[in-house]
């Protein structure tokens, strides 16, 4: 069936058709060939929605959000592409520039009559709308970290010693034999991750190796990235045996050394081989001596992980409950700290009685760094690398 779009009401504005077919690769293949040996030629990644953005019917941004939206893994990140491709944040953002951009005009201008010491801009009105662009910028800045972490799930490392049961914990999650189990100690070299939505957000799972000192140079390797993985986590599971002391678990777990970025969780493992009469006074112990969330577990049997995913849960809670706009996008995030960073000059040399023609020109850098999230400002290179990450056409240059 084909589908006629006329222009300019299409999704690039332009005059197109729509061919819709069964899903069989070979009859795709051969309806494709068709069309090329007719005059057709294979769309570049991106290419539509490239077009779409240069004839002016998304701005980058929601262009943007389109490939977001192709790669959205989880409710959330859907949620969070759909607002971006409604263009709210980037008509806010256009707004806010146009109102700078009036202002530098002025002040060009006076630049024009610098012999007579006139001041078309008025300071302390440019002073407000800076700092209510900043009041704009700072909780999107804000935003950025729980946005990533949408975008690309939220990473959980799994660590603790070899044998505690990291790998049989990260199976029990996936409901997958993903990682292999046995008794000997350092089973696991490599790391292992898996994803898993819960409550429409991603997690990252990652089992890792065991800590421990040892002579075995693949298996030292395998630590090194543990404590790579340990760095970059948000979530730390931190995995012990409840046969150990209070005092040694407590002090494995602060070796850690986690940041205050970093959220903690102790689960006490193997509850299975232990009377709760003995495991349980001894998890209120660790859990007080710790100062951390303790749980107490039997990582081979799902139904003791209930209160693991219910702390997920509230997890998600705790962080969604902020409202307004949520950034997910690196580019956007470093663009909007530049404007700051151009901002704050403006307001420093303003301060300090700078002249106007140095006011201007940092005037200037911050409407350059926000005109690039939503494409006003844009370069080829800046184009290409965005849309080449599509993934969707024919792989080759824009
Ligand atoms: N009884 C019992 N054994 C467990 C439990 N979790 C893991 N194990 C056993 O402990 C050993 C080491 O488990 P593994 O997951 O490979 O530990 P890792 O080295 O931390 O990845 C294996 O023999 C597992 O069967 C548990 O909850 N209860
Ligand atoms: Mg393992």
């Amino acid at each position: 069936m084909v589908t006629l779009f006329r222009a300019p009401k299409s999704f690039t504005t332009e005059d197109s058709t729509e061919i819709s077919c069964h899903g069989s690769p070979q009859l795709v293949q051969s309806i494709i060939s068709l069309a090329i040996k007719n005059g057709a030629k294979l769309a570049y990644p991106g290419e539509f929605t490239l077009r779409a953005f240069l004839n002016g019917r998304l701005d980058l941004s929601q262009a943007e959000a389109v490939a977001d939206l192709i790669h959205a893994s989880s409710a959330k990140s859907t949620e969070i592409a759909l607002n971006q491709l409604k263009g709210h944040f980037s008509s806010k953002l256009k707004e806010l520039r146009q109102e700078l951009i009036d202002f530098a005009a002025l002040i060009e201008l006076e630049l024009d009559f610098s012999e007579e010491d006139v001041e078309f801009a008025h300071r302390g009105r440019l002073k407000d709308l800076i700092f209510k662009i900043i009041n704009v910028i700072n909780p999107l800045l804000d935003s950025f970290r729980w946005g990533n972490s949408i975008k690309e799930g939220i990473p959980v490392a799994i660590i603790g010693a070899p044998n505690a049961g990291k790998s049989t914990l990260l199976n029990t999650i996936l409901d997958e034999e993903k990682a292999l189990v046995s008794d000997i100690a350092g089973t696991t070299r490599d790391f292992i991750e898996d994803t898993l939505v819960i409550d429409g957000i991603m997690f990252r799972f990652i089992d890792t190796a065991g800590l421990r000192e040892t002579s075995d140079i693949l298996e030292g390797l395998g630590i090194e990235r543990s404590r790579q993985k340990l760095r970059e986590a948000e979530i730390v599971l931190f995995i012990s045996d409840i046969h150990k002391s209070v005092e040694e678990t407590t002090a494995e777990f602060q070796n850690l050394a986690l940041t205050s970025d970093q959220t903690g969780v102790i689960l006490l493992n193997k509850a299975d081989t232990i009377s709760a009469a003995l495991a349980e006074p001894k998890t209120q112990a660790i859990a007080e001596k710790s100062g951390t969330k303790t749980l107490l577990i039997t990582a081979k049997y799902k139904s003791t992980l209930q209160p693991l995913l219910a702390y997920f849960s509230q997890y998600i809670k705790n962080h969604n409950q902020a409202e307004g706009t949520i950034i997910s996008n690196a580019r956007h995030y470093e663009a909007l700290e530049h404007t700051k960073l151009s901002l704050e000059k403006v307001l420093a040399g303003m301060d300090t009685g700078l002249s106007s023609d140095f006011v201007a020109m940092d005037i200037r850098e911050a409407l350059f760094h926000l005109g690039t999230i939503t494409g006003e400002v844009s370069t080829d290179d800046l184009l290409e690398s965005i849309f080449s990450k599509f993934c969707i056409g024919s792989k080759k240059n824009i």
